[in-house]
């Protein structure tokens, strides 16, 4: 649909003010403890205006200003809210990757100017939520409602909350001995399925489908244990699920609930350490857990809740990426609102010991330079890349770049001119930036921006690269104008003065429906020769995953195969397990 002008110049003007980004959807799973519920009105009370029978109850409010709504339209925006919102803005709305959305903000702003900036999303990450078609015009009206009331704070999760929900599928012993199937395990990939509560199992030699795996609702990440067996998945929900790729068909073998929302999940890689330990860390409550890898019982759990970087206090230090140092038994954690990187030492649980590194405020994705010693993250609402030294566990740097930083795990390259470069784009500005990551072999490059790539625009969320390949690929999934979030942009490692090719790699999954085909997250094969991407729609229109050629930049193979429901990121084993990227 295209734009009105002024509304482009309504959401300009507010754009600077506010800028969240995007969760998911809802599944049809058991609601979460004190997280969403499922209430719904009939179509006739969910229209705009239509006026409530005498005897509603309404939700009563401290905020002088705040618009009427009823406790049943409360509880459903609360629930879209935790769904589609949270992630970004909070779970009590101070803002990360969005912008804060306290009722002192949005009171003041008022419903009609919230309900453009819903409705059609901003240039710099805010989805379009109903140009997309994924919001109704009741449902944008709502939520512009909603936010100007008080936000419900959700419960505590505690250990033995955890352990109450964890199930062993199969019990260690009754698991195989050794690998019972003939896939190459190294090439499989565990796919996203992010509305449909699951992960496809593909195969990626025969592209088959293998297995779609049950996991939590909105799942968001799949990991890798150190020994490339067990698939480690965590939902938004904050339910984990541990899968072994040496069944005879590969299936879930342990879960486990570790909070209310939650992103991030590791295992331990430590020499010796391989398959011990897995730690996930949770958006709500504030916190990280340490697991038995093997059967997921909960262990040790630490919360984030404390003083930010500037020492002011702050009650939802959200547990952001999560990576498991190779030169320590260490686990590298991000606190985001706090900026603080906890180097976790889990050798010793009853007496942790945890260092803990000031960096920069808004930690989100990140990964390792291509030695494995630094961990490069993104500072993403301060603008910045944060630079871990793993082996001297000290900040080694932090790093002025473009506006919204988010790499994903970034991509690691050999710069023609400037040596061994980490690179990562934006969500907030088409800028791509490459960091310089050898300080022995080329100090005056290292921890500097040594090139600024431009890229298609901004609403960027992943790079990629392989050592094999000489392509970079990018993409922009959450720009507003559909052209863009449906292609990527491909630039030549050899000659980086070169346009970069844009490839439309929703044209080639042919599909005709008109639903948002977000084109997202590049992932290399095992042998680099392919990248995978998923052409991201809504659950009731079509997806599917595009395979390009890497040499040819041709489209090789669609999967369009209907289990695959909203895929979104893709995890090839052998490259996650050894953080390939
Ligand atoms: Fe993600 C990684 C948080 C929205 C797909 N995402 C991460 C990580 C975090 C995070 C903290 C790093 C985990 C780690 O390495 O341990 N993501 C958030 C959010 O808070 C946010 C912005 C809003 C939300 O409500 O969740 C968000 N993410 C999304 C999406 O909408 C995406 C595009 C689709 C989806 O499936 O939900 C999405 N996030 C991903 C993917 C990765 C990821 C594919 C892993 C990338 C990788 O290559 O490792």
């Amino acid at each position: 649909m295209a734009m009105n002008p002024w509304l482009r110049t309504a959401i300009l003007s507010v754009s600077a003010a506010m800028m969240p980004m995007m969760a998911n959807a809802a599944n049809g799973e058991p609601a979460a403890p004190g997280g969403p519920t499922t209430t719904t009105r009939s179509p006739e009370a969910q229209f705009r205006g239509a006026p409530y029978a005498s005897g509603t109850e309404m939700h009563k409010s401290s905020i002088p200003g705040a618009p009427a709504m009823s406790e049943e339209e409360f509880e459903h925006a609360r629930e879209i809210y935790f769904q589609r919102c949270a992630g970004c803005h909070g779970v009590l709305r101070k803002g990360a990757t969005g912008k804060p959305l306290t009722p002192d903000i949005t009171v003041a702003r008022g419903t009609e100017y919230l309900k453009v900036f819903i409705a059609y999303g901003s240039p710099a990450g805010m989805p379009n939520w109903q140009t997309s078609g994924e919001f109704d015009e009741a449902t944008v009206d709502l939520m512009a409602r909603y936010i100007q009331h008080e936000p419900p704070v959700p419960p505590e999760f505690s250990l033995a909350d955890m352990e109450a929900t964890r199930k062993v599928l199969i019990p260690v012993k009754d698991r195989p001995t050794k690998k019972m199937n003939d896939y190459n395990i190294d090439n499989i990939f565990s796919v996203t399925l992010r509305d449909d509560g699951t992960v496809a199992l593909i195969d990626g030699d025969t592209k088959e489908i293998i297995n779609i795996v049950k996991t939590g609702y909105a799942v968001h990440i799949s990991r890798l244990s150190a020994s490339g067996r067990y698939i480690y998945v965590i939902g938004r929900d904050a339910r984990v699920n541990l899968i072994d790729l040496w069944m005879e068909k590969p299936d879930n073998v342990a879960e486990i609930k570790v909070g209310l929302e939650a992103r991030s999940i590791e295992t331990s890689k430590y020499k010796g350490w391989e398959d011990k330990i897995a730690i996930a860390g949770t958006y709500w409550p504030p916190q990280f857990v340490l697991m038995d890898a093997e059967t997921l019982e909960p262990k040790k759990v630490v919360g984030t809740r404390g003083q930010t970087i500037d020492g002011e206090y702050h009650p939802e230090p959200r547990v952001a990426a999560i990576v498991s140092s190779k030169e320590k038994p260490e686990f590298v954690v991000n606190a985001k609102e706090t900026g603080i990187v906890y180097m976790v030492d889990y050798t010793d649980m009853d007496n942790l010991k945890m260092r803990q590194i000031d960096t920069s405020k808004y930690l989100h994705d990140g990964g390792f330079d291509s030695t494995g010693r630094y961990f490069l993250t993104a500072a993403n609402e301060s603008n910045q890349v944060v630079v871990i030294d793993t082996k001297e566990r000290k900040l080694e740097a932090i790093i002025d770049t473009g506006k919204i930083p988010h790499p994903g795990r970034g991509a690691n390259f050999v710069h023609p001119e400037y040596g061994p470069v980490w690179a990562t784009s934006h969500l907030g500005d088409e800028s791509i930036v490459l960091i310089g990551t050898d300080p022995k072999g080329h100090p005056d490059n290292a921890w500097k921006v040594v090139q600024t790539l431009t890229g298609q625009g901004g609403g960027s969320l992943f790079i990629k690269t392989h050592p094999k390949s000489k392509n970079l690929w990018v993409d922009t999934p959450l720009n507003p104008d559909a052209k863009l979030a449906q292609s990527v942009a491909v630039y030549d490692l050899e000659d980086l003065s070169k346009e970069p090719q844009i490839i439309d790699i929703a044209a080639c999954a042919k599909i005709d429906d008109d639903g948002p085909k977000r084109v997202v997250q590049p992932e290399y094969n095992k042998d680099g020769d392919e990248v995978w991407f998923s052409v991201w729609s809504t659950l009731d229109t079509k997806s599917a995953i595009v395979i390009v050629d890497d040499k040819t930049r041709e489209c090789k193979t669609v999967i369009d195969d209907d289990r695959i429901i909203t895929p979104t990121g893709k995890f090839n084993v052998y490259n996650t397990q050894h953080d390939v990227y």
